[in-house]
């Protein structure tokens, strides 16, 4: 049984996920706009992630009983002024993410949550994983620059990012 602090917090993670994926899907509609067509498959991609680190929480907070519960999402910023601006913004909120999942871990471990403490352990590992990617994009655009022919290489890249990943 999960004490309603952290039932609380966990909806809130909820619906940061919720966020995650509709800035994702946002910023491929840019993309795809701005004909950055590996880029847009990148992020469409990764939105459906973010979908599925939603369902996971949504699962968890179901199955110890509680009530996951919807609240209003955040319209995601939609206009950008060049596309490594884009990926500087999903590093940051990256970041963004990766803290508050240290926060539930350490209210989960004061609060001797130790199911709880374990379930998070996969979204650790994970902020691991999607900070690096991000990072990863974003050093690359930065090496090579913001200029057109340079662009059409990196969304190249992100287009056999994408159907690998
Ligand atoms: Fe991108 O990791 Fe979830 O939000």
């Amino acid at each position: 049984m999960l004490k309603s602090d952290m039932v609380e917090k966990l909806n809130e993670q909820i619906n940061l996920e919720f966020y995650s994926s509709n800035l994702y899907l946002q910023m491929s509609a840019w993309c795809e706009e701005k004909g950055f067509e590996g880029a847009a498959e990148f992020m469409r991609k990764h939105a459906i992630e973010e979908m599925g680190h939603m369902n996971r929480l949504f699962t968890y907070v179901s199955e110890t009983g509680a009530l996951p519960i919807l609240g209003v999402i955040d319209a995601p910023p939609h206009e950008f002024s060049c596309l490594s601006e884009v990926f500087e913004e999903t590093y940051k909120h990256e970041c963004l993410v990766t803290e508050r999942i240290n926060q539930l871990a350490h209210t989960a471990f004061t609060t001797q949550d130790y199911s709880t403490f374990n379930f998070l352990q996969w979204y650790v590992a994970e902020q691991h994983e999607e900070e690096k990617l991000f990072k990863g994009i974003l050093d690359k655009i930065e090496l090579v620059g913001n200029d057109g022919k340079a662009l059409f290489f990196i969304d190249k890249d992100l287009a056999d990012l994408a159907k690998s990943g």
